[in-house]
């Protein structure tokens, strides 16, 4: 039975990390094999490139940035996520392909049907079982950052108006399998809402593939 891949995203402060180590032991605990990653990282390359593109020294074009997010999930999708996916687990991840829209496309303005090919050939079509968009205002996420104390990376510092066009792509991101959550709400309320969602899309996830199974398509 191969397995699942829910994917968590929105602007940053949504609360994504928080969600996907509350959902991934959530999953354990309910008896599947759980393999949790982030984007951009998750193994050696792709960490090196996650240091590359969040470096304030390095100042990556938006072009040498968008290879660096592809060069980075290439890896990771070909060592860990397929691999994983193909063995049953179920992948839970923060960030993937819908942010490359919110922030390459949407962000920095690069061509659309330039970055979908790219990103096609990183992914090799993989497409997330499930994508959970935390929705909150730009402002909400950044002061919940702020009171984390976390420092500011490359991204993050960039204008305003940047997060506000991201936040927008988010927040009217449509598509297969994509899901919006109000994340203004506490993380236990969020967690709630969000179990339901991957509750009923497991669910349909795997009672499809047995129909597919047992027809042979
Ligand atoms: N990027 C890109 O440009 N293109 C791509 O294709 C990909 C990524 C994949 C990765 O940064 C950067 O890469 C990101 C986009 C770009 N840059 N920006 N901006 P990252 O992964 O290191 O960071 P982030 O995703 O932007 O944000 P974050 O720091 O990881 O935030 P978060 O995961 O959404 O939130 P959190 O860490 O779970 O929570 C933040 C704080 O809020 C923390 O103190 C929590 O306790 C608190 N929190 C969490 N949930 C709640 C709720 N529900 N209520 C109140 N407080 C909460």
């Amino acid at each position: 039975m191969p397995g699942a891949f829910i994917v968590v995203e929105g602007p940053e402060g949504a609360g994504k990390t928080t969600l996907v180590t509350r959902l991934a032991a959530r999953l354990r605990r309910a008896g599947h094999d759980v393999v949790e990653v982030r984007e951009p990282g998750g193994t050696p390359l792709a960490e090196v490139a996650r240091r590359a593109a969040l470096d304030p020294e390095l100042l990556a074009s938006p072009v040498a940035e968008l290879f660096l997010m592809l060069t980075a999930r290439a890896d990771l999708v070909a060592k860990v996520i397929r691999p994983s996916l193909d063995a049953g687990r179920v992948v839970v991840s923060d960030r993937f392909d819908l942010s490359t829209e919110a922030y390459q496309i949407a962000g920095r303005g690069l061509s659309r049907d330039a970055v979908l090919v790219a990103n096609r050939l990183a992914t090799g079509g993989l497409k997330p079982t499930l994508t959970l968009v935390l929705d909150v205002p730009v402002g909400v996420g950044q002061s919940r950052l702020r009171a984390s104390g976390k420092a500011p990376d490359r991204i993050e510092s960039d204008e305003a108006e940047l997060h506000e066009r991201v936040a927008r792509a988010f927040s009217e991101a449509r598509g297969a399998g994509v899901k919006h959550l109000d994340a203004l709400a506490g993380p236990d309320v969020v967690e709630e809402r969000a179990w339901e969602v991957v509750e009923t899309a497991l669910g349909k996830h795997w009672s499809g593939k047995r129909v597919q199974h047992r027809t042979g398509r």
